[in-house]
């Protein structure tokens, strides 16, 4: 059991030696942030409405709702069953990413009469 661990311990040590090799040789930058999510895009849920109603986005691209704090329970539904938040309480926040190409038209199931688009351009 003890040569089991110093073997594996070995085994973490040369790992952790090669990442720092090979991060030493590479000048990329990484950048952290408190983005919600890298390279979304927000539509914030208030006044009984999608801000904004039509959004352009990229395939591969998250959009990220936000049910504004002083608004009721709403949800994000698309109407060719795309994907479906179910509810989204106040506050609350639901994620989506694209993987395909069109015009998406969706509605909030519990006020159809709120609708919006996300087009995902190619
Ligand atoms: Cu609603």
């Amino acid at each position: 059991m003890l040569r089991r661990n110093v073997l594996l311990s070995g085994l973490v040590v040369g790992a952790l030696l090669l990442a720092a090799c090979s991060s030493g040789s590479s000048d990329t930058t990484t950048t952290v942030t408190d983005a919600p999510v890298s390279g979304g895009t927000d539509v914030t849920i208030k006044d009984f409405a999608f801000g904004p109603d039509a959004l352009v986005i990229s395939v591969g691209d998250t959009v990220l709702w936000t049910n504004d704090n002083s608004s009721p329970t709403h949800t994000s539904t698309s109407e060719d069953g795309l994907w479906d938040s179910g509810d989204i309480p106040t506050g609350s926040r639901f994620e989506h990413t694209f993987e395909e190409a069109g015009t998406f038209s969706y509605i909030c199931t519990i006020h159809p009469s709120m609708t919006a688009t996300i087009t995902v351009s190619g």
